[in-house]
């Protein structure tokens, strides 16, 4: 049978739930965060976006033409969502030149490596790290000011809706794919899960 992303999650399930729980999330919900931990994970994941952004070129580069329209409105709301990490840095009075942790460094290294591998394998993963963050941010409930507004950048129903439909063109490409393609996105899958939990890590490793 064809890998389908539903399929991914229910064969995954303690390993998505390490990807997308986690005490960073908890401490933003009840206000707890050390201000410098959730500053070290703004800086961290301003620059993992940028190569995240180089992740959906990339789809867009292997993507068949039906796809695009998904692919522009990601690359609009990372348009956006860049700009946005910028005011929040200013508003913080933080660097964003400051160095990638190792972490992150693997994690953009990984999102680049993506560009090699077939169409099925790519949009499986763009699909997982989307998936993910609007889970993760969701899960905790409301959030203590001023983490909501983070929360609901990933957690808010428009960004859901395009979640389900990442999976919707993953699972079509998966569909049609080879034995091979499906093991590599099984294998991204795993990875992306392993991932985001290091990333949420490594705001405590400052
Ligand atoms: C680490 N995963 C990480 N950062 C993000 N911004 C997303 C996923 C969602 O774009």
């Amino acid at each position: 049978m064809a890998e389908s992303c539903a399929a991914l999650l229910t064969d995954h399930p303690a390993l998505w739930k390490a990807a997308t729980e986690h005490a960073f999330l908890d401490q933003c919900a009840d206000g707890s965060i050390a201000p410098q931990q959730f500053n070290t994970w703004l800086v961290q994941d301003y620059h993992f976006v940028l190569d995240f952004t180089r992740l959906v070129a990339g789809c867009l580069m292997a993507a068949p033409p039906q796809d695009f329209n998904a692919l522009f409105d990601g690359l609009a709301a990372l348009k956006a969502e860049l700009n946005w990490f910028r005011d929040k840095a200013a508003e913080r009075g933080l660097e964003l030149g400051t160095a990638r942790q190792a972490t992150c460094v693997t994690y953009c290294e990984f999102m680049l490596g993506l560009a090699s591998q077939t169409y099925g394998v790519q949009a499986t993963a763009l699909w997982a790290i989307e998936r993910a963050y609007n889970e993760a941010w969701q899960k905790p409930g409301a959030m203590a000011s001023p983490y909501g507004e983070f929360a609901d950048r990933w957690g808010n129903p428009g960004f859901s809706d395009y979640v389900l439909l990442l999976a919707q063109q993953a699972d079509a490409a998966l569909d049609k794919a080879d034995g091979a393609t499906q093991a590599a996105a099984q294998a991204a899958f795993v990875r992306v899960a392993e991932l985001e939990q290091d990333f949420w890590q490594m705001a405590y490793a400052a």
